[in-house]
């Protein structure tokens, strides 16, 4: 109990779950690390990164936010693809608030108008993130127009808009407290020490892709796929044993370089930022295999985590 002259009354603690949904590239993933001050879902300039549903927890002093990142909602072409925009759209449901996020950089189009379709229709309360605002305001207007005549004479479920930079971390402070005045009432659900309920294969997994993401282009990310097999904790050092799955052989040309030079590149890499996690020494074996058309096969999916 407080008292004393000035004490106000206590303000109750507030939960809830938030969804980061949008269309690929945008920078859900971006603003989910921000928002935790910590790295939990990787992040590449390649559109549709993220394959999981991915859940990282932000402690407040009077407030705990729940956010899920989710694959950026696009047109499907197989199985993974279709697998993704589901995860999306089940994210919206059991969710308090939904962070729809935008990128202003960019003119909204045909596809970005079927988001707003989806979005308009549900009652849960929405923020409009508008976000890459480093990189100049042209577009914001459009986005905010566009959503306004979609809305027409229906009741609006968008509560804010808000124009930010997920990296570099502007009007961040004010998003956060946007959300938490939408959030009902209620205790925690995680411990304070847990910031993500993503699991250790699935995220050493993700940063192995993540890297190698980073250092190719177009289209062959979409081929790329990572398993870890095995984690294998021993004294001194974890042991983690990974595979890198293809389409084709000469794409796993590509993954394994000049006389090794990619994967080994890679492996550094990942293991360099496997151990930030863990905070241990970690030997990470990577091999890479050729397997046809993954993407439209279940049980591999399955294995990947990807269902
Ligand atoms: N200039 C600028 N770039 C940003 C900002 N936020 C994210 N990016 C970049 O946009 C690209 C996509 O970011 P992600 O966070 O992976 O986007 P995403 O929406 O999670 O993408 P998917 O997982 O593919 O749906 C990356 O290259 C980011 O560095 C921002 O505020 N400003
Ligand atoms: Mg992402």
């Amino acid at each position: 109990m407080e008292f004393g002259m000035n004490s106000e009354p206590r303000a109750e603690f507030r939960t809830g779950f938030v969804a980061l949904i949008g269309r690929p590239n945008v920078g859900k993933s971006t603003l989910l690390n921000v928002f935790l001050g910590n790295k939990i879902s990787i992040v590449s300039g390649i559109p549709q990164t993220t394959r999981h549903q991915i859940r990282g927890i932000a402690h407040l002093r009077r407030a705990q936010i729940v956010f899920v990142d989710t694959p950026g909602i696009h047109r499907f072409r197989h199985k993974l693809a279709n697998h993704l925009n589901t995860l999306a759209r089940r994210s919206i449901e059991d969710t308090e608030v939904i962070l729809y996020v935008v990128d202003v950089t960019r003119r909204p189009g045909p596809e970005e108008q079927k988001v707003m379709m989806v979005l308009v229709k549900q009652k849960i309360p929405i923020i409009m993130v508008l976000n890459k605002i480093d990189k100049g305001k042209k577009y914001v207007n459009d986005y905010i127009e566009g959503w306004k005549d979609i809305v027409g004479k229906r009741e609006d479920p968008v509560a804010y808009y808000i124009p930010v930079s997920a990296q570099k971390a502007t009007n961040i402070d004010e998003l956060t407290e946007a959300i938490v005045s939408l959030l009902p009432e209620g205790p925690p659900f995680y411990d304070p020490q847990t910031t993500t309920d993503f699991p250790l294969h699935l995220r050493i997994a993700d940063i192995i892709r993540e890297k190698i993401f980073e250092s190719l282009t177009e289209e062959l990310p979409h081929s790329v796929a990572v398993e870890v097999e095995e984690i294998e904790d021993k004294e001194k050092v974890i042991c983690v044993f990974a595979a890198i799955y293809v389409n084709r052989n000469s794409q796993k040309q590509i993954i394994i370089g000049k006389k090794g030079a990619f994967i080994k590149n890679v492996g550094i890499a990942a293991r360099t930022e496997v151990e930030g996690i863990l905070e241990k020494k970690v030997y990470l074996q990577l091999h890479v295999r050729v397997l046809k058309d993954w993407q439209s096969k279940p049980r591999i999916l399955q294995e990947l985590g990807y269902c």
